[in-house]
């Protein structure tokens, strides 16, 4: 399998998390992408490939515009104010407040942030840019031919929806992904979601529509982020319904428990006969995840790589979350290998 990477996303190393109250070095980091290319090329997994710029109108096709003028320009909207951290939003347009998009920096902020542990600083736009364009240049390999195609983007994408950056999220990577194979020809896309975090910014992308099949396996959001989205009675809205399913699990959530799901997952996914799966690949469900509490084990990734193969559909796994580092090259790269000893 050959894989999709650019070295740009060392260009998003944020200093600061907030976490539990206390600025933390970010979980998602620069060395987690450094562990999983070093997985591939230790197992030989295929020749490793730099991305084609695809420009910027395939993500405006999933994303609002001012959004994406926001992205760009916060950083230095940020510094012109002299403040000496990383961007982060303090205010938010919550409930009975207008939304009318403010002026000043602060309250864009709080107006396009779904979540404040992700701050904006150097970079940040253009690692989520090329990030982007790894994804559009692996779903081009599915249209040349490819069977399947890895996506190592960072940063990850599925919490970032129309109008929305969070979770670590700037550009859903899947979403543009999924709407360039729709737009060059493809009539169905389904996108299985195996990261930890439900993909909320997936699920707004493509809630109202019938061509994007969405299902997502995660931590229950009564107990897990982002903890206002990913119940399992959000079956979609208007042309949408029935295209959206979630599988919402407790804590300590085993394997047989969310093979389980997935099965169902697998099955629905058969019955709508899609052109092509894309795979959110998160490995955050490892047991031992910092931020998580699922408990796979890293056999396990083995396993159900091999079942998704069994949808014989081709597939484009996108990278998302997985923040045991030590480990994310082993049961990233499992789950891949697992895949090809199925197809
Ligand atoms: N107490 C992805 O995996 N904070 N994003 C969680 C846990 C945000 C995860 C705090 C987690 C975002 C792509
Ligand atoms: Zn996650």
């Amino acid at each position: 399998m050959e894989t999709i990477y650019t070295e740009t996303h060392n260009l998003r190393d944020s200093k600061t998390e907030l976490y539990g109250g206390e600025l933390v070095e970010p979980f998602e980091r620069p060395s987690r992408v450094h562990y999983i290319l070093d997985r591939v090329r230790e197992v030989n997994l295929g020749a490793v490939s730099a991305p084609i710029d695809f420009g910027l109108n395939p993500i405006l096709a999933v994303h609002d515009k001012n959004f994406i003028e926001f992205l760009k320009s916060a950083w230095s909207e940020w510094q012109t104010e002299g403040f000496q951290g990383e961007a982060m939003p303090t205010v938010w347009p919550a409930r009975r407040m207008s939304n009318h998009i403010p002026n000043h920096i602060e309250g864009r902020l709080g107006y396009y942030a779904l979540a404040c542990e992700t701050t904006i600083s150097s970079g940040t736009w253009e690692a989520a840019y090329d990030s982007a364009q790894v994804a559009l240049t692996a779903a081009q390999r599915l249209q040349d031919g490819a069977h399947s195609i890895f996506a190592l983007c960072r940063p990850p994408g599925h919490h970032a929806a129309k109008d929305m950056y969070g979770g670590y999220c700037f550009i859903n990577n899947a979403a543009v992904a999924a709407q360039k194979l729709l737009d060059d020809g493809a009539e169905r896309i389904a996108i299985l979601d195996v990261d930890f975090h439900h993909g909320n910014g997936t699920q707004d992308i493509f809630y109202e529509r019938n061509d994007v099949l969405f299902i997502s396996l995660h931590g229950d959001p009564m107990n897990a982020f982002p903890h206002f989205l990913g119940h399992a009675d959000e079956k979609g809205i208007g042309d949408g319904l029935g295209f959206n399913s979630n599988y919402p699990m407790p804590p300590n959530t085993d394997f047989a428990e969310w093979r389980a799901a997935l099965k169902s997952a697998l099955e629905d996914i058969a019955e709508y006969a899609p052109d092509a799966l894309i795979v959110s690949l998160g490995v955050d469900t490892f047991e031992t995840d910092p931020i998580s509490f699922f408990k796979l084990k890293s056999d396990d990734f083995i396993t159900y790589g091999t079942d998704i193969a069994e949808l014989k559909l081709p597939t484009l796994f996108v990278m998302e979350g997985g923040y045991d580092i030590g480990e994310i090259g082993l049961n990233t790269v499992n789950v891949l290998q697992g895949f090809e000893a199925g197809t």
